[in-house]
């Protein structure tokens, strides 16, 4: 096959966190001459994912759209489960029509790059037809390197306790339990069993793409590189943050003509409102959106709030004031901007006025900030974020809230708390300063020359091999 233009066919998985990352590579890829294919699932399970598949497919009519129909599957059988695992489990039990689905393609696919979540089935077929297979992972590096040991931690473990325990990762770090995924405190959860199967088998991957960049985190790149988390690991490519590709001006004329948010940034002083967005699916409780409420208007900063109540947007009719309480949007009128609408999170982040970022830090969240060198105070709620968390703070993104947890748990965070931080932070000029210096390097990363910009290469580079 050497030298013939190669096709990769681009298997995401479902949720706004997984999705944008991938479409940001293709988008990247899609300007070399690559062929590409991109599995879509439809119908998605949010309007947000049906919304940003058709922008992508209307805006790079080469890319092909196929179509990938899941068997039936009986949701009851995992009652409470979040919509977006479960379309993760739906996939994995459809995986094996992705045989002829990449067997079949012409012209003939040369590589497949898959989510981590369909890794166990996706590489052993990707290997039986002889096409390559990468994986991009869409959390940081540390994350990778706990999904890599985690099969070796427990298979050395000696006191069987119900869940995985404290796992100490070889070159990176101690991640404590209370820090996992909540899920892998039970080694029966659904998740646990993806996690693991998933785990065992990324080691026979051809390579990673990883949205990271090698100033944010040398450690955890160079112990996965160097074979101490696991020998042999494949090669990881760190090629973030990633970004966007689209027209920015186009994007901004549209937006301050709808007297968006962009728009309410544009009339507020430089670095002066605190942004605050917990991802695309952590519903927050009425309780919780109420403490948050109240120590936004102490803290006496302007900020503007990206607010939702379901896990699925399609579900999220509440109206505002009934969330808010009577008066409250009265009170911050001027200064605080409330919306339920989906925002272009990383354009406002880059917006001058923006001077904090109040985050669950889901990954893509984090690497936004970072690019955008607003600082971070992370307030991790589940999954990669208490991970992703330790990352904010050694990277120098920002502060987290160590005590800090989420509903479910048997507190709340106060109204006084929140205020008191946010005010805080807002006026700490060593963390600003700090966020300043990683949103350079990450700059650095990316331009010409940088070690991202290079990854990238070597990755289309390797395609062509
Ligand atoms: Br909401 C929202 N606009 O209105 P994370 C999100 N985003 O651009 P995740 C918008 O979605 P979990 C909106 O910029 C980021 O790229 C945001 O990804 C974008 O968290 C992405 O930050 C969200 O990794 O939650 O995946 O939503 O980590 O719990 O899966």
């Amino acid at each position: 096959d050497g030298g013939a233009r190669p096709h990769v066919m681009f298997i995401p998985s479902a949720g706004m966190g997984h999705l944008l990352p991938f479409f940001r590579v293709i988008a990247a890829l899609a300007g070399h001459d690559v062929d590409i294919s991109v599995v879509t699932v439809l119908p998605t399970v949010s309007a947000a994912e049906a919304d940003h598949f058709s922008s992508l497919f209307a805006a790079l009519p080469r890319v092909r759209r196929v179509d990938f129909h899941l068997l039936p599957f009986d949701a009851s059988e995992f009652p409470g489960h979040d919509p977006f695992l479960l379309r993760w489990e739906a996939l994995r039990r459809s995986a094996h029509l992705f045989r002829p689905l990449i067997g079949g393609a012409t012209p003939r696919v040369s590589a497949v790059v898959s989510d981590v979540t369909l890794t166990s089935h996706v590489i052993p077929i990707a290997k039986e037809l002889c096409v390559k297979c990468h994986v991009l992972f869409v959390s940081c590096a540390t994350m990778l390197s706990l999904v890599a040991y985690t099969p070796v931690h427990l298979d050395k473990k000696v006191e069987q306790g119900p869940g995985v325990g404290d796992v100490d990762i070889p070159g990176v770090r101690r991640i404590p339990q209370s820090y996992l995924p909540q899920p892998l405190l039970d080694l029966n959860k659904l998740f646990t069993k993806q996690f693991i199967d998933n785990g065992r088998e990324i080691i026979n991957a051809d390579s990673f793409l990883v949205n990271t960049f090698d100033a944010l985190e040398p450690v955890a790149l160079a112990a996965l590189r160097d074979g101490k988390v696991v020998p042999g690991f494949p090669t990881v490519y760190a090629i973030g943050p990633l970004r966007s590709q689209h027209n920015s001006a186009e994007v901004e004329k549209e937006e301050e003509a709808t007297g968006s948010p962009v728009a309410w940034l544009d009339e507020q002083p430089a670095r002066s409102v605190v942004y605050v967005a917990f991802g695309n699916r952590n519903a927050v409780s009425r309780d919780q959106i109420r403490e948050i409420a109240a120590g936004l208007e102490a803290s006496g900063c302007r900020f503007l709030w990206v607010l939702k109540t379901t896990t699925v947007d399609r579900d999220d009719s509440a109206e505002l004031t009934d969330v808010l309480g009577k008066g409250f949007l009265e009170r911050v009128q001027g200064r605080g901007l409330v919306t339920k609408a989906w925002v272009d999170q990383e354009a406002l982040l880059k917006h001058p006025s923006v001077g904090l970022f109040l985050s669950h830090s889901g990954w893509n969240s984090v690497t936004e900030a970072a690019a955008s060198g607003v600082p971070l105070l992370a307030w991790p709620r589940g999954g990669d974020h208490r991970v992703n968390a330790t990352v904010v703070v050694s990277g120098g993104v920002g502060v987290w809230m160590e005590h800090w947890s989420w509903d479910g748990e048997d507190w709340l965070v106060t109204g006084e708390e929140i205020g008191k931080k946010v005010k805080e932070v807002m006026s700490d000029a060593t963390i600003r300063a700090s966020a300043t210096r990683t949103g350079e390097e990450a700059a650095k990363a990316v331009a010409e020359g940088g070690t991202s910009y290079r990854s990238m290469q070597q990755f289309i580079s390797s395609l062509k091999a």
